[in-house]
């Protein structure tokens, strides 16, 4: 059996606050923005709004370094802004989970502030501080304690020459990791969670959240293992420990839910970390689907479909039913997901490819999770320079690939522009007026895309065949029946190089999804010759096929959904 809950049941709109919707003309998005949309998010009927972090932050990573977590950053606006926001959420029946980033703080921040003074002072151990490893030749006569690289590159240890001692920060320099071994740190976040929880949230996406516990005594990472240090990073021996404590002291106590961005984590530790019997978290970020093809940095292979359901099939192996899952295609550090596995080419096939996609993501079992824009098909920026990023990872990427020539420039910028995360980061496109209806201002942020005038939400809304009005009845669809959530999944033909075929059954009431992944159209018999059924949705205004007809003519990115 499984237990029904609001959180597996909810489609989940992530929003990017700089970029959502800006209210006071000074080209960055803010909180009074996101009030003033609401409606425009209640009429596409997502349940939960996950916002980016909102808070107090100096902005080498974009809110994702924070300097005080109790405090609003000052550009999104003020306390009683996000209170009013909170107020407009609930009156619409939607609920708010916000970012929780407690792997590391700004070194901005306090405790760090405090911390970096001396060796004896009471915050330094709410930070990781070693020695250096004496080397003559090295500057300031250390290397690092070890050989741990920053995801941002370079090593993740910054010397502080005040205390003659490094710390680790597994992100920029500017975000020095937090010391979860010491007891006071963690009752520290557990009194910011129910500072927010109390005035009305309904929870949080946990930001690199295994990454909490490390490995005792900080080892090298042998060559095997630099491949992919997140693999070891993730499992931490107290990881579990940690959130099992939060879960008790903080999570327990509220009619919450929590999704652990957990990068590093594979299917089989998944049920650790999510099983009802575990009593930490209700679901975790996989990312496995999304890094089909990658090949480190900014290059993949393209999408190989039978890839891509070889890992739906095996969530639904070993996954029981306990163990709840997410199915996302994007996010703020993603491409767009029309431009990475759609088809840009044409207007139509934009269209289409979008609409596929989006049928696939509400379709499979799992909390949805939508990433703002992408109900619009928002695509890729055409980047050309540089300067034009703002990424921290694409400037640190410059300074250490392309001043050691292991790319040249103009690699860099190919690999940025079709993988950077500052693609899903470019202003939302509300309608044709200046900066899309973004901003008033004179300047934006970040660039606005200059395909706004012909994609934008104010072109959308209203019209019964727009990508917005398909993820609309797409939802819908998926609200209607709890067979979406919680039936079975059974793919019927996974070698199949361009459709992908399944079914969600609970009880009577079974499904059938059928997704032509590509712009070629195709002849498909449905296997044992069974009938389609009565067509519920799909991205073609007409369909050609008869409901009983068990040979579907499918045709660019065509997508269906049967009942049968
Ligand atoms: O991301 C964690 C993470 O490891 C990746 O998604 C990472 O950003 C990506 O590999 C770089 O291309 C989270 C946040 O989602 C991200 O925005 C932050 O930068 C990061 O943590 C640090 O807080
Ligand atoms: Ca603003």
């Amino acid at each position: 059996g499984y237990s029904r809950q609001w959180w597996k049941e909810a489609v989940v709109y992530q929003i990017y606050p700089r970029s959502f919707q800006d209210s006071n003309g000074d080209g960055i998005g803010d909180l009074n923005g996101i009030t003033s949309r609401l409606d425009y998010l209640q009429k596409l009927g997502i349940n939960v709004i996950w916002l980016s972090p909102h808070f107090d932050s100096p902005n080498a990573d974009n809110g994702y370094d924070i300097r005080d977590y109790r405090k609003v950053m000052t550009e999104f606006g003020t306390m009683a802004d996000f209170d009013r926001m909170l107020a407009g959420i609930k009156q619409r029946h939607m609920r708010l989970i916000i970012d929780l980033v407690v792997n590391h703080t700004s070194d901005e921040h306090r405790w760090f502030q405090e911390s970096r003074k001396s060796r004896t002072n009471p915050y330094r151990d709410y930070y990781i501080w070693r020695d250096g490893r004496p080397n003559p030749s090295a500057p300031h006569g250390f290397d690092p304690p070890n050989n741990y690289p920053s995801y941002f590159s370079g090593s993740a240890w910054q010397w502080d020459d005040t205390t003659k001692q490094f710390y680790l920060h597994l992100f920029a320099v500017k975000q020095p990791d937090l010391n979860w071994e010491n007891p006071k740190v963690r009752q520290e976040v557990y009194s910011l969670m129910r500072f927010w929880l109390d005035k009305g949230v309904d929870g949080f996406r946990m930001d690199v959240i295994p990454l909490i516990s490390k490995i005792p005594g900080l080892p090298d990472l042998s060559p095997e293992q630099l491949k992919d240090p997140s693999k070891v990073w993730a499992n931490g021996p107290r990881r579990d420990e940690f959130l099992q404590e939060m879960n008790r002291e903080v999570l327990s106590k509220y009619d919450d839910m929590s999704v652990g961005e957990a990068i590093g984590i594979g299917l089989a530790e998944t049920h650790n970390i999510v099983g009802e019997d575990r009593h930490e978290l209700s679901e975790i970020f996989n990312f496995d689907a999304t890094r089909i093809g990658a090949k480190g940095g900014y290059e993949y292979a393209p999408l190989n479909l039978p890839d891509l359901k070889a890992i739906y099939s095996a969530h639904a192996r070993v996954l029981g039913k306990q163990d709840w899952d997410t199915v996302f295609l994007g996010n703020h550090d993603m491409s767009r997901v029309v431009s990475r596995w759609g088809d840009v080419s044409t207007p139509e096939n934009r269209a289409l490819s979008a609409k596929m996609l989006q049928t696939m993501v509400l379709t499979l079992r799992g909390t949805a999770y939508l990433y703002q824009g992408d109900e619009l098909g928002m695509t890729n920026y055409p980047w050309t320079k540089i300067s034009e990023f703002n990424d921290i990872e694409v400037q640190n990427r410059f300074k250490t690939d392309v001043a050691s020539g292991r790319m040249t420039e103009q690699q860099l910028i190919q690999g940025a522009a079709a993988y950077g995360r500052d693609n899903s980061r470019t202003p939302m496109q509300w309608d044709t007026t200046k900066n899309a209806g973004f901003s008033s201002g004179t300047k934006t942020w970040q660039p606005v895309n200059p395909n706004y005038t012909t994609i934008n939400a104010a072109s959308q809304v209203n019209d019964p065949d727009s990508i917005y009005s398909f993820n609309r009845q797409m939802i819908a669809l998926r609200h209607s029946d709890p067979a979406f959530v919680y039936g079975d999944y059974q793919d019927l033909d996974p070698k199949h190089q361009q459709v992908f075929i399944y079914t969600r059954t609970l009880g009577s009431a079974k499904y059938l999804v059928v997704l032509n992944f590509s712009k070629q159209p195709v002849e498909y018999s449905l296997p044992g010759g069974s009938a389609a059924g009565q067509l519920k949705l799909g991205n073609y205004r007409d369909t050609s096929d008869a409901p009983g007809s068990s040979t579907l003519h499918l045709r660019p990115w065509e997508s269906r959904v049967y009942r049968q």
